[in-house]
């Protein structure tokens, strides 16, 4: 039997996760774990390119990992980590650092608009924070990374640096990893803003379904989305606020968008919110909930923690000996 092929993917742990990073991330991780030989971690070291409350942070990272459980990853199955725990994900870095360009980095759209709301004192660990997330996927040899629209540049500059990599040093070093993005629901909106992606880290908790929120949160959020001008429900880019809302639907649900539109005909907006505002509470709840249970139960967390992280550092390890031989640095014991 052949080995299953890896697939790997990640959340920063830098708040409670949101509707977005469920239909853009986990569900489709959930969907297709079977197939792979799988690690999902906390990119706790990502998340502290900003400042984080320490308390907050460590409590989100075991959430993290807890929603990830909840909504449908097996814990027996898959390697699950925190990032931290695994030091060569950071030593990577470093080695890649030294081969990833200024003008490469200072192209990312992720630090252009982090960077922009830092005001002047920008942390370094923002500009090369896709040395590290490059890391976090090449140290596993990782083939599918299954991750919202966003993370696209940060995949093609992986690829780029295991490109550059393997052609000085030997086309096995590095697997060169293929994005996988959902067919719908890889960039869900804000729901105060529909031109701009929802997000964790957004000031304004109206703009974003949590899943942690109550059925009730959940049900105003969606009464009070910003929809556009008009009362016609059509699926394109002149409504971003009621394709949204679509889109939403669709990636809860599995059908296409125009079939989803399709049953709207002659409806108003109203409608349209109720009905998403029922599937987005049906689909979270069950989520929310066991969520809370098992973050009740930390030492079987940390016992998983502490599993996973072993499994992963020994596979790192690996990697990361073949790299440090092949650029000349001393075998260490
Ligand atoms: P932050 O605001 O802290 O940057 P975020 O909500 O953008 O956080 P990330 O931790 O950066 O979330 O992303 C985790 C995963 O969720 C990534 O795969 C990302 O592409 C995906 N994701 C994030 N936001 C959305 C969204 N609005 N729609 C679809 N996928 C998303
Ligand atoms: N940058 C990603 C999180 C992330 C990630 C990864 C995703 C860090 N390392 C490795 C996939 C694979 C983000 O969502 N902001």
């Amino acid at each position: 039997m052949t080995p299953k092929k890896v697939m790997l993917s990640a959340v920063q742990p830098s708040n409670r996760l949101t509707l977005g990073n469920y239909l853009g991330a986990l569900k489709n991780w959930v969907q297709l774990q079977s197939q792979f030989d799988c690690l999902f971690f906390a990119v706790d070291l990502h998340a502290i390119t900003v400042r984080q409350d320490p308390k907050e942070l460590r409590e989100q990272t075991y959430r993290a990992i807890a929603t990830y459980i909840a909504a449908g990853i097996d814990p027996d199955s898959v390697t699950l980590f925190a990032q931290s725990h695994v030091p060569q994900h950071a030593e990577l870095a470093w080695v890649l650092n030294c081969f990833v360009y200024m003008g490469e980095l200072s192209r990312m759209t992720q630090f252009k608009d982090k960077s922009a709301k830092q005001g002047q004192n920008i942390p370094v660990g923002l500009f090369t924070y896709p040395a590290l997330m490059a890391a976090d996927i090449l140290l596993y040899k990782t083939h599918l990374v299954p991750v919202g629209e966003d993370q696209k540049q940060h995949l093609e500059i992986t690829r780029d640096i295991a490109q550059r990599m393997n052609q000085i040093y030997g086309n096995d070093l590095f697997t060169v990893p293929e994005i996988y993005l959902p067919p719908v629901g890889a960039r869900i909106m804000s729901l105060q803003n529909p031109l701009s992606k929802m997000s964790k880290s957004d000031p304004d908790p109206q703009s974003a379904v949590y899943l942690t929120d109550t059925d009730d949160q959940i049900r105003k959020k969606l009464k009070r989305a910003v929809t556009d001008s008009g009362s016609e429900i059509a699926y394109t880019a002149e409504k971003p606020g009621i394709k949204n809302l679509i889109d939403i639907q669709a990636a809860i649900t599995g059908q296409s968008p125009e079939q989803i539109t399709q049953t709207y005909a002659g409806k108003q907006y109203g409608h349209l919110k109720v009905d998403t505002a029922e599937l987005v509470a049906t689909a979270v709840g069950p989520i929310r909930d066991r969520t809370e249970q098992l973050l009740r139960d930390r030492s079987y967390l940390d016992d998983l923690l502490k599993q996973g992280a072993k499994k992963a550092r020994t596979r790192a390890e690996k990697t990361l000996g073949d790299v440090f031989d092949r650029l000349g640095l001393i075998r260490r014991g």
